[in-house]
């Protein structure tokens, strides 16, 4: 089955920078391989295939101990890739699943044994047909009760039509990928300080600060208007940022990224050995570890 973008590197840089003992990469993916678990019939992208082993090879590579997996939509509401993942993983591992409103207390007893440890809302409209606001609520519900959290991935520009429903809702909530910021408005643009002002208002919201590649007009492989933006939000929240590597960097057209280039941003944006403890460590280790 061919991607419709182009693969993931092989053989990344090894990164100078040395992540703390116990650093986890807490936002990446595992694909396929489709021959085992099949990409979802909804699905709006085919992705390469990106399997578990590969991800626990580049973990071992850049200096990470753990991972973070987050459900994609190129494989819907079917965790099967991510669950096997998760146990192949011994423990080091800990997954974000998509479900359905109609999912079963059994499926979600299943998927926290598992390692699952949260939900993911997805509001972008090139990955998924829109999930009407009632069932989020009455999956945010259920999951609540488990101890989950709530991933929410929307862009910029829908995040002020967004604020009531993310304050309503009963658990944590992570942010993908710093609310996705046009960084040719730069960080003092009203966009991004209502992103801001969220965070400050509402203690449970946290950031992933992620994906330069995505997010990036200047490019790789430094990405320096990825800094302030990432900064801002470390400097401000440092116990409610997490930071990962997004491999295997689904829908990247313009250019595939270097997995140590950015490994290699994570001082630039954590400067003190205290940022980069709790970015890295502490911080994902409280959210996803505590049990
Ligand atoms: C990411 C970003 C993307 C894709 C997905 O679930 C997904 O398919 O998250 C994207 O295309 O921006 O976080 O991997």
């Amino acid at each position: 089955m061919d991607a419709d973008y182009m693969p993931f590197k092989p053989n990344p840089t090894r990164p100078s920078f040395v992540p703390p003992l116990g650093a986890v990469d807490a936002h990446c993916h595992v694909f396929g391989p489709a021959g085992v678990f099949p990409y979802a019939p909804e699905r709006k992208y085919t992705p390469c295939d990106a399997p578990k082993e590969k991800l626990f090879a580049l973990r071992d590579f850049l200096g990470f101990s753990r991972n973070v997996i987050v459900q994609a939509t190129c494989h819907g509401a079917d965790n099967r890739a991510l669950v096997d993942a998760l146990k192949a993983a011994n423990g080091l591992a800990r997954g974000i699943a998509t479900v359905r409103a109609t999912v079963s207390d059994a499926e979600l007893k299943a998927l926290d044994e598992a390692g699952v440890r949260g939900v993911r809302f997805n509001f972008v409209k090139r990955l998924v047909d829109a999930t009407p606001r009632e069932t989020y609520v009455s999956i945010a519900e259920r999951i609540a009760k488990l101890g989950w959290h709530i991933v929410v991935y929307f862009e910029a520009h829908e995040l002020a039509d967004l604020i009531p429903f993310l304050n309503s809702l009963p658990t944590k909530i992570v942010v993908d990928h710093m609310g996705r910021p046009d960084f040719a408005k730069g960080v003092d643009h009203p966009d991004f300080r209502r992103f801001v002002d969220l965070m400050a208002a509402n203690p449970r919201i946290w950031s992933k600060v992620t994906c330069p590649e995505r997010l990036s007009i200047s490019g790789p492989p430094a990405y320096d208007d990825f800094v302030p933006f990432a900064r801002a939000l470390v400097e401000s929240f440092p116990d409610r940022v997490l930071w990962g590597t997004d491999w295997p960097h689904p829908n990247m057209t313009t250019h595939m990224p270097d997995d140590g280039d950015l490994t290699n941003m994570i001082p630039r944006i954590a400067p003190t050995p205290d940022e980069r403890q709790a970015l890295l460590v502490d911080n994902p280790m409280r959210l996803y570890w505590s049990r």
